[in-house]
């Protein structure tokens, strides 16, 4: 028991350390590198993350790029979520996102590429 008490504490230090920084995903989707930033570390509230998506290394910026962030229905808590449509800025997508509550937020991103196919990337984040 000790032990448990002990591993759960060190994980929960090692999150804490983790979400204390900017996050940076990277995904690879039909041979497209998609890389998700965050301007800051995530909060509850508004944040503002950066999507770049590349190609044989050369960046996109003809995609049509939007994301959408959920949490499930929880005891207590109803299925939460929140999209946004990106916007091309200094040849990276960029989006609000507004998350209602820390914890786990799983999301899709989306990318429709000039050839009218859509590409969806599946993870998730802490804050
Ligand atoms: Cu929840």
């Amino acid at each position: 028991m000790k032990l448990l008490l002990k591993v759960i504490s060190i994980l929960a230090l090692t999150f804490g350390l983790l979400n204390a920084e900017p996050i940076e995903l990277n995904g690879n989707k039909n041979g497209y590198d998609v890389k998700l930033t965050s301007e800051k570390t995530l909060v509850v509230g508004d944040n503002t993350l950066f999507a770049i998506v590349s190609k044989d290394g050369k960046v996109i910026t003809n995609a049509k790029v939007k994301v959408k962030f959920f949490m499930p229905e929880m005891p207590g808590m109803p299925y939460m979520e929140y999209k946004d449509k990106a916007k091309l800025v200094d040849g990276k997508y960029q989006m609000l996102v507004n998350f209602a509550m820390s914890g786990t937020w799983q999301f899709h991103l989306m990318f429709k590429t000039a050839d009218g196919k859509v590409h969806k990337i599946r993870s998730s984040v802490n804050l």
